[in-house]
């Protein structure tokens, strides 16, 4: 199989601005048309026009491995202060202490905002990502055609169906299905996009309407990871090992 991925960006008088990106895994036989899908994915973007359009596509030595998705939750919750209650209240029960919950609401509410994700430790709250700037991004994740159009129907059924809540599933179901990851918090930094998750193997995916006020611009993921655990084998599957997500 192939991993596709690209990006859209465009420069600007400070930086390189990022407009958008996507990636899956696919068969030699789909690469034509999900190339031409996906550049016409970000010229059409809301951002505005790149003016660089980076694709990689890279032959995956190792098979994927199959790893169903969570299932879909939405709770009720009204503003962030309860949010944050709300997601207290889950990670203790998960035995995440206090000083993890600080640590994570830290890098969740910085106005700084990663491009991946933050890893904390369970017990001790310690960050323990190598690039503290970049964090860890969890790539090499795809789902099927036919399974596409099944979670396409199951999330409309809920009203849904979303690119950004498709995107955010399977993200959040190939980490949850990683030994050494307790639980993942993510923020949108989209300042429109108010609704967040928290999930986990035991717990799905739950959706958090409000997690914070529109406008905001921060946002971001952390995942508690195991006290024990050694970081690496983790992050190794994050961002290398191939993962295709499918219905339970
Ligand atoms: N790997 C790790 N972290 C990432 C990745 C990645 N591939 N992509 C983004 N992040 C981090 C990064 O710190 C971003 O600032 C943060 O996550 C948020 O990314 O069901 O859109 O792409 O309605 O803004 C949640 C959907 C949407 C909830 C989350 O995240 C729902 C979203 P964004
Ligand atoms: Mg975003």
């Amino acid at each position: 199989m192939w991993n596709v991925r690209i990006r859209a960006s465009r420069k600007t008088c400070v930086s390189n601005l990022h407009i958008s990106g996507a990636e899956g895994l696919y068969d030699t036989r789909e690469l034509p048309q999900t190339v031409t899908a996906y550049v016409r994915r970000v010229l059409g973007h809301s951002r505005g026009l790149p003016d660089t359009i980076n694709i990689t596509i890279e032959s995956m030595e190792q098979g994927p491995v199959s790893v169903p998705l969570l299932n879909v939750k939405t709770i009720r919750c009204s503003s962030p202060d309860r949010a944050h209650k709300i997601i207290s209240e889950i990670l203790t029960d998960m035995d995440i202490t206090q000083r993890a919950i600080s640590a994570a609401s830290r890098v969740l509410t910085s106005t700084n905002v990663m491009r991946g994700a933050s890893l904390i430790t369970a017990r001790t709250g310690l960050r323990i990502e190598p690039d503290k700037k970049r964090g860890v991004r969890v790539s090499r994740l795809g789902i099927k055609r036919a399974e596409r159009r099944k979670l396409a129907l199951s999330l409309s059924r809920l009203r849904i169906n979303t690119e950004t809540v498709q995107e955010a599933l399977l993200l959040a179901s190939k980490a949850a299905s990683c030994q050494g990851i307790l639980a993942e918090v993510c923020i949108s930094d989209d300042p429109d996009y108010t609704t967040g998750y928290i999930a986990g193997r035991d717990i799905g995916y739950v959706r958090i309407p409000n997690i914070k006020s529109r406008c905001d611009m921060h946002g971001g993921r952390v995942f508690f990871i195991r006290e024990e655990a050694d970081p690496d084998p983790i992050i190794n599957y994050l961002e290398r090992e191939p993962v295709l997500l499918c219905n339970g």
